[in-house]
């Protein structure tokens, strides 16, 4: 699939955003500025952008634990998101929701989900009122090898294949589901092979190589739109970091298996690409862009410092439905 020189840049950008975002805020949970929990996605952006990139404004996404990504290659507003780390009051979620709980509805992100394998039975109602619409939207659903092991797993893809929703079903293979490794968990290597069970496509994808999920991506989309109903999709791909910046977090993992797959850096891996290909992209263009990108996170950080903590005396507000007039 052709990639026009400026998607191409907008994908690399996006992916260095991601990185930067998440680096950033490691090192400010380190230094004890950010509250709650930060699962970063580091070494795995070719997938959020793949996909995304394949989608429209109006297409819904549902996230993991693991959402950073996902919200910022779905458009997500970098002060916001920051602001909701640092537990402010500007953040999208008033700073009472943290790094798993960022959803902005008006981008078609239906939420970072904290429960594994939860967005799967939510990605239905989505999907459902996609093809209820009729207006051709579509529903993707990301989440882990580890959720594709939960009974919501094969309950959404049954009922979705079954029905026809649009939905992608997006599995980031990263090798671990916390400090389990897929192979003692997983009957099967590939998740994707269980799409056969339900009828569906399932299609297996180099999760570093943005064009190659992209391509996968924008194949699935049509067919959802078309009506032809759900894809599985399996992005082999792998954290870099420990699987939560807690502080004290042991990672089992092989340290060989982890450079094997820095290696094969999806960022990188574009930068090389591109400048290798006619867009006329070079290194000195990489490093502005870069140099641009930190200047957002800081400023996204600074966004976040200048905003107040919300009042403990709203800690109950939008929890729940406002009471309609003449209800009890
Ligand atoms: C229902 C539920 N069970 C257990 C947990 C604890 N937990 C948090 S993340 C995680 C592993 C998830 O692995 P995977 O789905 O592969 O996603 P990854 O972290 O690899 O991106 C577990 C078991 C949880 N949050 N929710």
């Amino acid at each position: 699939m052709e990639v026009s020189p400026e998607k191409q840049r907008a994908m690399l950008r996006q992916m260095q955003t991601i990185r930067r975002f998440e680096e950033r805020a490691s090192d400010d949970y380190a230094a004890g500025n950010i509250y709650g929990v930060v699962h970063c996605y580091i070494g795995e952006e070719a997938v959020a952008v793949g996909v995304c990139s394949a989608l429209t404004v109006d297409d819904k996404i549902i996230s993991t634990h693991r959402g950073h990504g996902h919200c910022i290659a779905k458009g997500a507003d970098l002060n916001r998101m920051m602001a909701e780390l640092y537990g402010r009051e500007t953040g999208y979620c008033k700073g009472k929701g943290g790094s798993m709980h960022i959803a902005d509805f008006g981008i078609g992100m239906l939420g970072a989900n904290g429960i594994v394998a939860g967005g799967l039975p939510i990605i239905l109602g989505a999907g459902l009122a996609a093809q209820m619409d009729g207006r051709g939207g579509v529903a993707v659903c990301f989440f882990g090898d580890g959720a594709s092991n939960a009974g919501p797993f094969h309950e959404s893809i049954n009922i979705a294949a079954k029905w026809k929703l649009p939905i992608l079903y997006v599995c980031e293979n990263n090798l671990h589901a916390a400090q389990t490794p897929a192979s003692m968990t997983l009957a099967q290597p590939d998740v994707a092979a269980r799409a056969q069970g339900y009828g569906i496509p399932g299609e297996i994808v180099d999760g570093n190589d943005v064009f190659a999920v992209h391509a996968v991506a924008a194949k699935a989309v049509a067919r959802a739109r078309a009506g032809d109903g759900p894809t599985l999709i399996e992005c082999k791909t792998y954290r870099w970091r420990a699987h939560t910046e807690r502080r004290g977090q042991v990672d089992h993992r092989d340290p060989a298996e982890l450079e094997a797959w820095k290696a094969k850096d999806p960022i990188a891996h574009l930068a090389t690409r591109m400048k290798a290909g006619t867009g006329g992209f070079t290194d000195a263009e990489f490093a502005t862009m870069d140099a641009a990108i930190l200047a957002e996170i800081q400023a996204a950080v600074d966004f976040s410092l200048a905003s107040a903590f919300p009042e403990p005396d709203d800690a109950l507000d939008d929890l729940f439905e406002p009471a309609a007039a003449g209800r009890n």
